[in-house]
């Protein structure tokens, strides 16, 4: 008696491929897109998720968790500085003390942890997609984004000259990090101002980054190390509390702009 079940090959080929394809034409229109999965993004899209918005977390990678899976210099702890170690605490993801009200984590353990959280809560996922560029309607707000798939980017282009898809959404959120990517195509076309990030200060920075996480253009929030970079606030290297808190500014932004439209 053979373990599992017989199956046809067409038969698994056909279950990935309508499967994707129904994810794709279901997400053409959204709620709330966040542009990149590191810890502002997840943290912003399971708020968002959980409040029974229709949310997309678009990832150029094929990983997610961004800078999560790794504190720095190839070590892989995080720190987080409290009150935010509390969000590991209710993901169940243990964190010993390592200084006055200074915590560390494995963070392969909360970097997994998050991931699952933000898909336990509803949100879908394209990944090895990158946002090209922005969506702009007449009320000059921003009403979705470009994307395509991220290897095209690193082939010729005689092999690869290929228009990307729009999708559309209510709102916008660049979790992007230092890169700012979405941000940056408003700065491109004069619509923006941004400064770039200033000089790492831990103290200043992490406090900074949650005050700043906001509405930077009609239809846009940016959060995470994307607010330092359009802000020009000092970067805050390997601690990573201001990243969660400002994930979850942004949904709290994202669900008013939501609610208003
Ligand atoms: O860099 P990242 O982890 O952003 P974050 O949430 O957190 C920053 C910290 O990890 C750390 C730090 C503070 O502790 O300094 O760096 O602000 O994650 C950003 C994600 O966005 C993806 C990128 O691959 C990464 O996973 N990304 C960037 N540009 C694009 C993108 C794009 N154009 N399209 C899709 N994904």
């Amino acid at each position: 008696m053979p373990l599992f079940q017989p199956v046809k090959e067409s038969e698994v080929t056909r279950a990935i491929v309508s499967s994707f394809l129904h994810q794709v034409e279901e997400y053409a229109e959204s709620d709330v897109i966040i542009v990149g999965a590191g810890p502002s993004g997840l943290v912003a899209g399971r708020e968002l998720a959980r409040a029974g918005l229709k949310t997309l977390i678009i990832e150029r990678n094929n990983y997610l968790g961004g800078g999560f899976w790794s504190g720095g210099y190839f070590m892989n702890k995080v720190t987080l500085r409290a009150p935010a170690q509390e969000f590991l605490d209710e993901l169940g993801v243990p964190c010993s003390p390592a200084g006055q009200g200074l915590y560390v984590a494995d963070a392969p353990h909360a970097c997994s942890r998050l991931i699952a959280a933000a898909c336990d809560a509803g949100v879908k996922v394209f990944n090895l997609t990158i946002v090209e560029d922005i969506v702009i309607h007449q009320d000059n707000r921003i009403a979705g984004v470009v994307v395509n798939w991220s290897p095209i980017i690193h082939l010729p282009k005689e092999v690869s000259a290929l228009d990307p898809i729009p999708l559309e959404t209510k709102v916008v959120i660049d979790a992007t990090g230092h890169d700012a990517s979405v941000a940056k195509k408003l700065v491109q076309r004069g619509m923006l101002q941004m400064t770039g990030e200033g000089a790492l200060w831990i103290d200043k920075s992490e406090e900074a980054v949650v005050e700043r996480t906001s509405e930077v253009y009609p239809g846009l929030i940016v959060t995470g190390m994307a607010v330092a970079s359009v802000f020009g606030l000092p970067r805050m290297g390997p601690t990573f509390g201001g990243m969660l808190f400002s994930g979850k500014r942004a949904a709290e932004v994202a669900r008013k702009i939501v609610t208003k439209r």
